[in-house]
């Protein structure tokens, strides 16, 4: 065993290390955690983990850098840090500042979308990787942060149980406990048997101020889940039951679109429908669906549906910081 002392700006923190944690430190080396966040992280306050594939292939340039902006801002207004994850020249970076949040942005999709498999490869080739929700959950748990938000996570796509394409996101959500707080998942995936996967992965599924789990766009998919959420209090409580009984897996905090944005939601709905039969009909399979049908559904609504994507992702943030501001008062 050994004692740590730290020097932090306002006191002296004292850590004893136990072997379990040197082996932690050591999986630490290899990333770099911004100030303010390991100043945070020291402190046991709040701190939120936020992707970054939705700023390189979510949305488009200048667009993707002032949501990544705002969302940080919207974090810190309601009591966490924020700490975008991405890798930079190799490097797993857990927060970003102003310079590489802009850098990423304009990489736009010249960084590579980054799941938990490319890990080792983006790092090791020293390359510049977009982690997805996967990644970056993989990241947040490494560091010790619970609570993480985005605005939709990948599933199980339509006719997935012949293609198997089901999304790194729901298996590492049945293996890292970190709370992801989204609006729910596109309905261009199959929405029931997402939540059929997440089921058997034993991830806890619940929905912020309804019973029902919400489509990204709009607030209903016709699927009821059982765990209902009213308060940011309610979220902390049970990311801090899971915690507590080691259970190891994660949480899906599903929280609708908000009413103002659920109109043009039903709109864009339509167009989603109208640009999946255009998919049919032109013969675009596999990889290719989702950004053939996202870019179809941004020229079918004039751009209604960036406009309710940054919206919801605001939102989220919103939720995700009150959320973990309790968190760690619970932990204290
Ligand atoms: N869904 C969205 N917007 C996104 C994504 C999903 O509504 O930006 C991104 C997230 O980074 C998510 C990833 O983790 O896509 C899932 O990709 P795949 O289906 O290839 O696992
Ligand atoms: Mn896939």
């Amino acid at each position: 065993m050994l004692l740590l002392m730290l020097f932090s700006s306002s006191n002296f923190l004292f850590f004893f290390i136990t072997s379990d944690d040197q082996h932690w430190m050591a999986g630490r080396d290899h990333l770099k955690i911004a100030p303010d966040v390991r100043r945070a992280l020291l402190h046991g306050d709040a701190v939120v983990a936020l992707e970054s594939t939705i700023i390189s292939h979510g949305m488009p340039y200048p667009e993707n850098l002032q949501t990544a902006r705002e969302v940080e801002a919207i974090v810190r207004d309601n009591g966490a840090i924020p700490a975008t994850i991405a890798i930079l020249d190799g490097v797993p970076c857990i927060g970003l500042d102003d310079e590489q949040l802009e850098r990423l942005a304009k990489l736009g999709k010249k960084a590579q979308k980054t799941a938990r498999r490319d890990i080792p490869h983006i790092v090791a080739a020293h390359g510049n990787g977009a982690t997805t929700v996967s990644a970056t959950m993989f990241f947040a748990s490494k560091v010790g942060i619970h609570v993480f938000v985005t605005g939709g996570i990948g599933g199980v796509h339509r006719h997935g149980e012949q293609t198997m394409d089901i999304s790194s996101d729901l298996t590492e959500l049945g293996r890292t406990p970190v709370a992801v707080v989204s609006a729910g998942v596109k309905s261009i995936l199959d929405i029931p048997r997402t939540l059929e996967f997440l089921e058997t992965q034993g991830v806890t599924v619940a929905a912020y101020k309804t019973h029902e789990f919400p489509a990204f766009f709009t607030e209903s998919s016709g699927c009821k889940i059982p765990c209902r959420l009213d308060s940011p209090e309610d979220g902390a409580r049970l990311i801090h039951a899971n915690l507590n009984l080691g259970l190891g897996s994660g949480i899906l905090i599903a929280v609708p679109i908000s009413k103002d944005h659920s109109a043009s939601g039903y709109t864009i709905e339509s167009a989603i429908q109208k640009a999946l039969e255009e998919a049919k009909h032109k013969n675009v399979i596999g990889n290719a669906v989702t950004p053939f049908v996202l870019a179809r559904v941004n020229e079918l609504t004039g751009g209604a549906s960036l406009a309710a994507n940054i919206a919801l992702v605001k939102n989220n943030a919103l939720v995700g910081a009150k959320i973990a501001a309790v968190l760690a008062n619970l932990k204290r």
